[in-house]
């Protein structure tokens, strides 16, 4: 039996390199644009920087999580063809800056994101809320559970730590709806962390909880961002959950659009990345997951998140760029 070249594995692995020149290139355009309270202009600069260098790749990419919708036409929209047309056909997920108001704020855990999967096996998600649940590696399957109570989900994760559900740390988008979740979660003694942006990492602390304190990510989010999520822990390890909140004949038909033939199925992460898949994340701000851009006298450094599925390789890039044109700053 023939043992399969490197590159006829399904996502060549050089990509795993572009893809993070990509998230670099939006994470230095936004960066520029920190704090300066413009959320609007910070996003641009981060999508102009990702398609510009997005579509030098050697790929044939379809945009299937993107900026939004296709009537809508911005730029890496939904169904936006990408890269040279070369290479493999992909589906491509991106977050070119995740959190826009972290940015704008100059806050903690803005990050450009993007992820990249043999075509067809990214779920194709309306930009609509998300309900999740996300655990980190390690626990037996289906060890939380997305209809289950918050409570039974805490003593399940406690049980299986071997901890009371007081040393139990859950990490919750800070909004008035997760205010029933909140008090459900605290009613069991455990911790409640609270973000106010940001949920593509709030579900990747859930991987490293000795060094992020975090170990069970719970609420409502984007849809696109619950993507993302589902593709770093395809790689990372872990388990995650979504059910896209389709409470409106219009969000049902437009998901329909995409393929979504239950408005009410609850996707597994299997389910949402269903085949190899590459993920990259570049830091913005710097935030407990990576750092932020900095500038400095002819340099620009970036730290970036690789991850690859088909090996569950994760490498972390601190990159020092010299050749400042490339970012096309003014
Ligand atoms: C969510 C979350 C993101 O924006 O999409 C949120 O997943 C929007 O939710 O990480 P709200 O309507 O409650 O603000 C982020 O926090 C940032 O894009």
């Amino acid at each position: 039996m023939l043992t399969p070249s490197k590159s006829s594995l399904p996502l060549d692995r050089v990509l795993s390199l572009e893809i993070a020149r990509v998230t670099e290139r939006a994470a230095v355009a936004a960066a520029h644009l920190r704090g300066r309270g413009n959320e609007k202009a910070a996003d641009q600069a981060a999508v102009d920087a990702m398609r510009r260098e997005m579509n030098k790749l050697a790929i044939a990419g379809t945009i299937v999580i993107g900026e939004g919708e296709r009537d809508e036409a911005p730029m890496l929209y939904i169904g936006e063809q990408v890269g040279n047309g070369t290479g493999p056909s992909v589906d491509i997920a991106v977050d070119p800056l995740e959190g826009t108001t972290l940015c704008a704020k100059n806050m903690a855990g803005a990050i450009a994101t993007m992820a990249m999967a043999e075509g067809g096996t990214l779920l194709h998600a309306p930009d609509v809320y998300m309900d999740k649940i996300a655990v980190g590696p390690g626990y037996p399957k289906g060890i939380v559970d997305l209809d289950a109570s918050p409570a039974d989900n805490i003593h399940a994760v406690a049980k299986a730590k071997g901890v009371r559900p007081s040393e139990i740390t859950a990490l919750i988008m800070d909004r008035p709806r997760h205010i029933d979740l909140i008090a459900a979660v605290r009613a069991t003694g455990a911790s409640v962390s609270l973000i106010t942006d940001g949920d593509v990492a709030g579900v990747i602390h859930t991987t490293d909880p000795e060094q992020t304190g975090i170990d069970i990510y719970l609420g409502i989010g984007g849809a696109p961002e619950g993507v993302l999520a589902a593709a770093a822990l395809s790689c990372i390890g872990g388990q995650f959950q979504g059910r896209l909140i389709l409470d409106t004949e219009e969000k049902r038909a437009r998901a329909a659009k995409m393929g979504v033939t239950d408005p009410a199925k609850k996707y597994l992460m299997e389910e949402m990345v269903t085949g190899d898949c590459l993920f990259a994340a570049t830091g913005v701000t710097t935030g407990s997951l990576l750092k932020g851009v900095r500038f400095r006298e002819g340099l620009i450094e970036t730290e970036t998140v690789v991850m690859r599925s088909v090996t569950g390789t994760v490498r972390w890039i601190r990159a020092e760029h010299r050749q400042l044109e490339k970012f096309h700053l003014d």
